[in-house]
């Protein structure tokens, strides 16, 4: 009765900071420990490592396979490695769970595989093994989309969501084997630490506070502090919100710092509002690292642009909150959105605004809708066939204002003034001289791959290949980041 959960290889990383980026699959950690909290063996396989499914396969001969899926541009990778895994085992059970899935499950419905899971896996996959174990009937596992003789039918929820008290801590001896191959940026090993769940804002081309309904999850402090106590040196935070309830945040900081946490680097998300309304919150964490980073959506110039996504923030908090941050010794990540609708001055915009509050350390990505959200459901028709891999926002889903020529120059050239040009202000060597002499493979082969987004012709060639025709250009669409002529959102 074994059960297989594998981390597939996204394969799609060829633009964004995915190369930068990789980290242990911890939500099948959490499932890991539920299943053998159950009773039941699991194995959690990562496939950006080798060996790849096939071998993990014939090694566990698993009754139940898992596999997770994230990300919307996984889609058609999670299919080729449901196919792989069938090869390997025909009578396996094979579920699909994690974000996207769980959101947005269509494309999913697919004979190689057996059902997906629409909430979060902790207390479903243990269901699942006991009623396969058991040969109970699976229409009576909640949170499922299940494939049936009579087509794929909806099991009911789960009573409500789970509370994460009653998860265990994630099993990470698990992936343990794998711990030197996750890295951020200039820290490896990294480990990846959840303390929250969800995000009560509704910013439009976010997917988790719409699968969430708006609701934040938190976990008890013994169990955030002994998760933070006992991982490693280098935290990646993967609250969706960080810092989210001021007062546990308060009560967090006292806890970790009452049991001696301290760190060499954490990075968290939050947003920038919650910066500026919370400084003593911001002030009683920075003590915990020597280094801490935050990933803050910017998003946009102006407010009107922070307007038209539903940010319900503005530019001056932007600003404020990246003067406080810094006051307080945080490194800012910021990351900006780049619309399909945009001209040149807009673009110019963003550089004016990039270059005046020094925020070089920032990612821009391309407004996507991505499915999970309205934005999606309401231009899904007009996009159809593009492959899947065209979701990581990094690529056009339909023909820009300026063509996609001109929107990819200007693009790239939006990349070139961030501080991964090696081109730039900081060179390769500067981000060689960071990192220890072991490390340097790895910090060259990363650089040399992001290169590439300062390229207009390596978007346009993506961009040739994509398998449909691409539809007129959108007018204004929910979500998007535009202004008519008088400035007005
Ligand atoms: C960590 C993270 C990353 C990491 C690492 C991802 C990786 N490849 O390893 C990095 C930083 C690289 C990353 C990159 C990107 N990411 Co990301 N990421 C996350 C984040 C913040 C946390 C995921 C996580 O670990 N959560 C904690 C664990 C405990 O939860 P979990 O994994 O969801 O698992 C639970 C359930 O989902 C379920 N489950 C999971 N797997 C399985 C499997 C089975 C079989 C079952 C039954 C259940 C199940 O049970 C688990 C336990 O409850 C999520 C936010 C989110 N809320 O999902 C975004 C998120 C998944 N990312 C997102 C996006 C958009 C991206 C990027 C495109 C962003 C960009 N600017 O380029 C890139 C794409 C990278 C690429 N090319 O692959 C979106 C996806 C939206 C969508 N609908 O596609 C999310 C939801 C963020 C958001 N707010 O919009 N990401």
């Amino acid at each position: 009765m074994n059960t297989l959960l594998l981390r597939p290889d996204p394969g799609h990383e060829k633009f964004g900071l995915g190369p930068f980026f990789r980290v242990e699959p911890l939500g099948l950690e959490y499932i890991g420990a539920a299943l053998l909290a159950a009773g039941y063996p699991v194995t959690v396989a990562d496939l950006r490592f080798r060996p790849g499914a096939t071998a993990w396969v014939r090694r566990t001969t698993p009754r139940i396979v898992g596999i997770s899926c994230l990300h919307a541009l996984e889609y058609d990778r999670i299919i080729a490695t449901a196919a792989e895994v069938r090869r390997a085992a025909p009578n396996a059970f094979i579920i699909v769970g994690g974000h996207a899935a769980a959101s947005y499950p269509a494309p999913l419905e697919h004979d190689l595989i057996d059902a997906i899971c629409l909430d979060d896996g902790e207390e479903v996959l243990p269901a699942l093994a006991k009623a396969i174990k058991k040969g109970l009937p699976l229409t009576e596992v909640p949170a499922l989309r299940l494939k049936t003789d009579h087509g794929w039918v909806t099991t009911q929820p789960l009573p409500e969501r789970t509370s994460l008290d009653l998860i265990r801590l994630p099993a990470r001896h698990l992936v343990e084997r794998h711990r030197s191959g996750y890295h951020c940026l200039l820290f490896k090993p990294v480990w990846l630490v959840e303390t929250a769940r969800g995000c009560p804002h509704r910013c439009s081309f976010c997917s988790v506070w719409q699968f969430y309904g708006r609701t934040c999850r938190e976990r008890s402090l013994a169990a955030v502090v002994e998760d933070f106590a006992t991982a490693g040196d280098s935290i990646f935070v993967a609250d969706d919100l960080f810092w989210y309830d001021p007062e546990r945040s308060m009560e967090l900081a006292a806890a970790l710092k009452k049991r001696g946490v301290f760190k060499r680097w954490i990075l968290v998300q939050t947003r920038t509002d919650l910066i500026t309304k919370r400084a003593e919150v911001m002030a009683a964490w920075r003590p915990l690292a020597k280094d801490f980073d935050i990933f803050l959506g910017l998003e946009a110039a102006s407010d009107s642009g922070l307007e038209g996504i539903t940010k319900d923030s503005e530019v001056t908090d932007s600003v404020e909150a990246v003067r406080l941050a810094r006051e307080l010794r945080y490194g800012i990540n910021g990351n900006f959105l780049v619309d399909h609708n945009w001209g040149e001055a807009e673009f110019q915009e963003l550089w004016d605004f990039v270059a005046r509050h020094g925020l070089q350390r920032a990612g821009f990505t391309v407004l996507t809708p991505l499915p999970g959200t309205e934005f999606y459901e309401g231009i899904k028709a007009r996009i159809p066939d593009q492959p899947w891999s065209n979701f990581d926002m990094h690529h056009l889903l339909w023909e820009p204002k300026l063509g996609a020529q001109r929107f990819f120059e200007l693009y790239a050239e939006t990349w070139k003034r961030s501080i991964l040009n090696t081109s730039g202000e900081k060179s390769l060597l500067d981000w060689v001289r960071q990192v220890k002499p072991s490390q340097w493979p790895y910090i060259i082969r990363v650089l040399w791959q992001t290169q590439r987004m300062m390229k207009p012709d390596a978007y346009m060639t993506e961009h040739a290949l994509s398998r449909a025709p691409l539809p007129e250009p959108a007018a204004r669409q929910p979500g998007a980041i535009v202004r008519d002529e008088g400035g007005q959102p």
